[in-house]
């Protein structure tokens, strides 16, 4: 459809005639684990969705989505969708099913539970696994919750990506979540994305960035250990060795004290511990140490420590990179004493931006409801799933696994052990989902999940501040369901009281009855105009007056509620677990530092099997240095194994300049059943936990690289 034939739009879901059809434009929301959590217009014609686009009313979204939502109609119509439940008829991995109708499905599960929940190992012995397949609140934290609460199930503790930065935030700042207004970046003049590949992970608020450049004449700087596609287009890159981030952040601050550049009037008022705060940069983190942990020079460093405490208003943009290594809550924790050395926090648009999401306010426990728990639940890990389904767990034996709204079998971490504990016989596995992935080829039952077009939801976001409704654009795809769904037939067939169940409306009222942010914003109103602000003031400075909502009052640089829970109370640098400098002895088998983020084109493991995205994103790549690849006698785009203890995996080779000597990089999230050899970049990661919030460590890895045999032309390798 061109632009021109494209009708005025009207208030959500209202039809409007056109000279032959009628047709329907639809506000929706989009459901990617992105902090971005675009406005989306959907035409609707005949029951059929025919366009999809950004809402260029949307004030974060404006008008345009990233490349893989623009897609997102093949996806919904893909001929790959799930249709109809499976029952497994081969072994377990095989990926051979049949199909059978939701009625012998939902009692075969209800079944298995059944039996779990009465045996001697009892309802613990059911584990669901779930994480942010959808953003929305509903379809992602609802009857689910409530389901598993009820039959008592295993708790899981989802941990695969934001809690090790949001526990060392929290020591800071008092707020895990808080920080500058997306919206004001466009006033800053100096940004700093650190582990953090804005342009394309957070791409509308890299947009900002740009216009932030264009008008403010912003200095953009990228702290990365690979020249990202953030990297590439900032006006400098730290190219920083992975997993040294807290060190660099305190040669920062050694270097601001030193030269006296701190704001003092600022930090009086709203930082705690500044003396001891102050010496520990002064006496142990000198800028020449500092270079030679984190491999950058003397002269950058105080470049950028003077540039940071003279220029008004600066945001530091804090994202995952510097999180998945074994000090990630302690770097993330020190990057967030920065701003209020330099009084950014004054300014709209300054200070520090992690996420945006506990600004909502939810009434969480009302949708989830917690209180349903039975005292003395265990907690499962979910970077363990490993442990957990090998029985290396306290705690009863996994018997039943119910996978939703994840790919475990592609994105948890040693991947090697994931599929030897799902191949075992005697779990009984349920999977739901769009597609068979290749979490789904070891399930024994397999449910076809609706799409965002196909149900309800109500969205926060972690990267703005505006609530929006997703009403169901289009009726669902074959016989899917969607999550509540099935939970709630689940319920019905358990026994479980249906008043705990009801319908998704009764849900959203139920969440939308929070904290003050989300006053005046119900249902009725988002029906109307699918996107409502939070209250808030406009623009939102959390820490202007220097008040934070830590114990002591101030941001605090020295945390006693550290010291008590057995932490450094002051910032410090945690080397990497698998560190070259560190562990010597490792290093000198698995000589290079290998960090494994998701390619541009992917969403962690969604797209990676639909043929459009998998043709941009090419085929499993190893970035390595032209020393590293000379030593090894590898030439560009030679096959490769990348491997060490844990597991190995093939990639081509791509020599050049992108990583410093002794670093490489691999993008993920292939599926296995997709790449060559059959293995993603998962095979090579650990189950190893950060130092807080029991986080994934995806990026803290010592690997070896060799040639494979079998390159046309090749001796090497073996
Ligand atoms: N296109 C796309 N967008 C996404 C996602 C996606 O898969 N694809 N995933 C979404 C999700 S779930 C998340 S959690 C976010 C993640 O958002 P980001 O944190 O921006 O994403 P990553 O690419 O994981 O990591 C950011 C950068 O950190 C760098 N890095 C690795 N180790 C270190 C280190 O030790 N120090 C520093 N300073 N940098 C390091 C990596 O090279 C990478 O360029 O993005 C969301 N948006
Ligand atoms: N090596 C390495 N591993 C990583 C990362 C990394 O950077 N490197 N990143 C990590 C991060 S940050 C994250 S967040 C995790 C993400 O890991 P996952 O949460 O597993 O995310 P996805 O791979 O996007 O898989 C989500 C699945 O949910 C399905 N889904 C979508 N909507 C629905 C729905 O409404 N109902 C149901 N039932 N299913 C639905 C999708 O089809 C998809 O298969 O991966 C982690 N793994
Ligand atoms: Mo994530």
């Amino acid at each position: 459809m061109s632009p021109s034939d494209q009708p005025a739009i009207p208030r959500n879901g209202l039809a409007t005639a056109s000279a032959h059809h009628v047709r329907k434009v639809v506000k929706a929301v989009c459901p990617l684990d992105c902090p971005d959590t675009c406005g989306m217009v959907v035409t609707i014609e005949r029951g059929k969705a025919i366009d999809l686009r950004g809402d260029k009313d949307h004030p974060f979204t404006r008008g345009f989505l990233c490349r893989k939502m623009a897609r997102y109609l093949d996806r919904v119509y893909s001929p790959q969708r799930l249709t109809q439940p499976l029952k497994r008829v081969g072994s377990k991995g095989e990926s051979r099913f049949e199909p059978i109708g939701w009625d012998e499905a939902l009692d075969t599960i209800a079944q298995a539970m059944r039996e779990a929940i009465s045996s001697p190992e009892g309802p613990q012995s059911i584990l669901p696994y779930s994480y942010c397949g959808t953003m929305g609140k509903i379809q992602s934290s609802g009857l689910d919750r409530r389901f598993f609460h009820r039959i008592g199930a295993s708790l899981l503790d989802r941990t695969i990506c934001a809690t090790a930065g949001t526990v060392g935030y929290q020591y800071t700042m008092g707020s895990p979540r808080h920080g500058a207004d997306p919206l004001a970046v466009t006033g800053c003049r100096l940004i700093l994305n650190w582990g953090s590949n804005t342009a394309s992970t957070n791409s509308h608020l890299w947009s900002l960035m740009i216009q932030a450049r264009k008008t403010q004449g912003a200095l953009i700087v990228t702290i990365d250990p690979h020249r990202s596609e953030t990297a590439a287009r900032s006006d400098l890159h730290l190219p920083i060795r992975p997993g040294t981030d807290a060190a660099l952040a305190l040669g920062l601050a050694h270097v601001i004290f030193r030269e006296g550049l701190e704001d003092r009037a600022f930090l009086e008022k709203a930082a705690h511990g500044v003396a001891d705060f102050r010496t520990r940069a002064l006496e142990e983190f000198p800028p020449e140490r500092v270079a030679a942990i984190t491999g950058l020079e003397v002269a950058a460093i105080e470049d950028l420590a003077r540039r940071y405490a003279a220029t008004h208003p600066s945001l530091i943009r804090l994202n995952y990179g510097l999180q998945r290594h074994r000090g990630g809550g302690m770097a993330v924790r020190t990057v967030a004493c920065l701003p209020v050395l330099v009084g950014a926090w004054k300014y709209p648009g300054g200070g520090a931006l992690l996420s945006t999401s506990n600004s909502f306010g939810w009434n969480d426990a009302a949708l989830e409801r917690p209180d349903l728990i039975p005292p003395g639940t265990r907690t499962v890990n979910m970077n363990q799933l490993a442990e957990a389904l090998l029985g290396e767990l306290p705690g009863p034996p996994v018997k039943v696994l119910y996978v939703y709204n994840s790919n475990p079998a592609a994105v948890a971490p040693d991947q090697s052990r994931v599929h030897r504990g799902l191949a075992r016989d005697d779990l009984f596995t349920v999977v739901h989902d769009l597609f068979l992935t290749d979490t789904a080829d070891f399930a024994d039952l397999v449910l076809p999940a609706t799409s965002q077009l196909e149900h309800h939801d109500i969205h926060g976001a972690y990267g703005h501040h505006f609530v929006m409704y997703n009403a169901p654009a289009i009726a669902p795809v074959g016989e899917s369901k969607s999550n509540s769904e099935v939970f709630r037939l689940l319920a019905q067939r358990l026994g479980l009281e249906s008043e705990l169940f009801p319908d998704d409306e009764t849900l959203i009222r139920e969440v939308l009855n929070g904290g003050p942010a989300l006053q005046g914003i119900t249902l009725e109103r988002l029906k109307e105009t699918y996107s409502i602000r939070l209250n808030l003031p406009s623009p939102f400075v959390p820490f202007a007056d220097g008040a934070f909502p830590t114990p002591s009052g101030k941001c605090e640089l020295r945390s006693e509620t550290m010291a008590r829970d057995g932490y450094d109370s002051l910032p410090t640098y945690i080397p990497p677990r698998e560190d070259p400098q560190t562990r010597p002895d490792l290093a000198a088998r698995f000589p290079l530092q290998l960090i494994t983020p998701p390619h541009p084109q992917f969403l962690n493991s969604t797209f990676a099997n639909e043929e459009h995205h998998l043709k941009l994103a090419g085929p499993q790549v190893v970035e390595l240095a032209a020393a590293d690849a000379q030593t090894r006698g590898i030439a560009d785009g030679d096959r490769v194994a990348v491997f060490n203890d844990r597991g190995q995996f093939e990639a081509f080779a791509r020599v050049g300049d992108t990583v410093r000597p002794g670093v490489a990089v691999a993008f993920g999230i292939h599926w296995n059943k997709q790449v060559q050899g059959g293995r993603n970049v998962n095979f090579i990661t650990s189950t190893a936990l950060t130092d807080m919030g029991g986080g994934a460590t995806f990026f803290d890895n010592l690997v070896e690289i060799r040639k494979l045999a079998d390159n046309p032309g090749s001796e090497a390798g073996t």
